[in-house]
């Protein structure tokens, strides 16, 4: 996903740019808007943790780009490109070095497991908007 922050700010071209210089194929796109219920669900493996709340209502506070990335090694790859969850952290040249502001309000969201990256391509998008 792009987060809202990204998108508010105008970067969903300069993410893809990267994405797709990357070597990323995009099997499914599209602008949405997560629910605050919708977006708890997405992230309901942190609701224990003390960002939960803040996570949810910035998650469904405006539009996203979602999407589905395939390439080989594609979960690794992809959480390379975005560098670290607090942009602080995060190597130069990274998504979330150049575009992120916050830890919370980082950017861009990748899948850490292939069975996860099933599990939230599922959440977003039907069979018929998969290619
Ligand atoms: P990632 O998005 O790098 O996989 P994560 O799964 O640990 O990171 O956390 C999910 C999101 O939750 C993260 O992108 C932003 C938010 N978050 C994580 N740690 C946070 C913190 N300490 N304060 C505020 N938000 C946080
Ligand atoms: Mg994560």
């Amino acid at each position: 996903m792009i987060k809202p922050d990204a998108v508010r700010a105008g970067n969903i071209g300069n993410i893809l740019r990267m994405i797709n210089a990357a070597g990323f194929r995009i099997a499914a796109m599209k602008l949405t808007q997560m629910s605050l219920e919708r977006a708890g669900q997405f992230y309901a493996v942190h609701q224990e943790r003390p960002f939960y709340g803040e996570l949810c209502a910035f998650m469904s506070s405006g539009p996203i780009v979602a999407a589905i990335l395939e390439k080989e090694n594609a979960v690794d790859d992809f959480r390379k490109l975005i560098g670290a969850t607090n942009p602080a952290n995060a190597e130069e040249g990274t998504i979330r070095k150049l575009y992120a502001t916050s830890v919370g309000e980082n950017a861009v969201h990748g899948s850490d497991s292939d069975e996860n990256a099933a599990i939230e391509g599922a959440f977003h998008f039907g069979g018929v908007e998969m290619y």
